[in-house]
């Protein structure tokens, strides 16, 4: 049995050798994502995004457990499939200072304790390497793998701190933006343009002092924001903002409710398949960029490259000039 069959077989362990065989981009990685790409398709893909330090791998934490606790789950929080099972989570971690990383803390360990054991909860850290897109373009195969392997929510841990986050966030169906309270004036997710993809915002630390400032400067940010949104799959969704305090969990079950009526809300808008659009043309266009770079590298030798960037510091050629050559002498 390959790989791919094994992952789709239930196979923890093989899920887990290729996952890091999509994230080092390996030939059998590769032939592995496109034995699965057919099986995919049934996840929903949450992003949660903010600033280090808002408590997103706590809130992330506090999802997991929430959709795993049957008592809950009994309202609508089911499989898809009439199972009556729970819905299977798993967890992508993007963020390299995360605690579900190898040097976790202490304190963070015991917080991962209550999810480690279900085998229907899975944990995945990504390494924070490789260039042009690179990590966006591993988490989206590791996204694969995991909802080929039948989980039915996947969570997606990212700092957002730039466009390399910004690109992991649009991968995602529904993208949850956490904001603390004392993180400066400015918020810092407005920097970063994140709040545009924002479907849910949140505010979590709300047992600290200045929760409402940060409420309402989030809240002035979407009155302010409203008329140009141009994002698919928006359309009727008014953003909401919740407070949540990752720590004890108050707050999480609202927001897995929210997290889950705007999955409902996409499918009945016809956004999920604009956002299925979006999020296949994003990928598409990446691997192009990409590969085409990659195959240019190939046939470029290093010294062309070097002489074509000496000529641009001397002035004896434009950039734009030396770009072209070099395009076109790389055949
Ligand atoms: N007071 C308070 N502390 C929190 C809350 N949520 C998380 N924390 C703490 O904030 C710190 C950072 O949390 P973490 O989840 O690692 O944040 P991340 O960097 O965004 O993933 C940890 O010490 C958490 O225990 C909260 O709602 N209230
Ligand atoms: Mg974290």
């Amino acid at each position: 049995m390959d790989l791919a069959e094994a992952v789709l077989s239930g196979n923890r362990l093989a899920l887990s050798r290729l996952l890091t065989q999509v994230e080092n981009d390996t030939p059998e990685g590769r032939a592995a994502l496109d034995a699965l790409f057919p099986h995919t398709g049934r996840a929903h893909l949450v992003g949660v995004t903010g600033s280090p330090g808002t408590g997103k791998s706590s809130l992330v934490n506090q999802l997991a457990r929430i959709l795993r606790r049957s008592e809950l789950a009994g309202r609508s929080i089911r499989r898809q499939d009439d199972s009556g099972a729970l819905p299977r989570v798993a967890i992508v971690a993007v963020d390299p200072s995360s605690p579900f990383t190898g040097g976790a803390l202490l304190g963070d360990r015991v917080r991962m304790r209550d999810l480690s054991g279900d085998p229907d909860v899975f944990i995945r850290s990504m390494a924070s390497r490789g260039a042009l897109g690179g990590l966006a373009r591993s988490t989206a195969g590791v996204t694969q793998v995991l909802d080929a392997a039948g989980f039915d929510l996947i969570l997606i841990e990212t700092v957002g701190a730039g466009q390399a986050e910004v690109d992991i966030a649009r991968l995602a169906h529904t993208t949850v933006v956490v904001e603390a309270p004392g993180m400066g004036d400015d918020i810092q997710a407005i920097k970063a343009g994140i709040l545009e993809i924002a479907d849910i915002l949140v505010v979590n630390k709300a047992d600290r002092p200045g929760v409402e400032s940060t409420e309402r400067a989030l809240r002035a940010m979407l009155e302010l924001a409203e008329p140009g949104r141009k994002t698919p799959g928006k359309p009727g969704w008014q953003i909401p903002v919740l407070r949540t305090i990752a720590n004890n969990g108050e707050g999480a079950e609202r927001l897995v409710e929210v997290v889950l009526s705007h999955a409902r809300h996409l499918h009945e808008t016809g956004g999920w398949q604009e956002r299925e659009l979006a999020r296949m043309e994003d990928h598409l266009r990446r691997l192009i960029q990409v590969g085409l770079v990659e195959r240019w590298q190939a046939h470029t030798p290093e010294e062309r490259y070097t002489q074509a960037l000496q000529s641009v510091l001397e002035r004896r050629l434009s950039p734009f000039e030396a770009a072209a050559r070099l395009i076109e002498g790389a055949g």
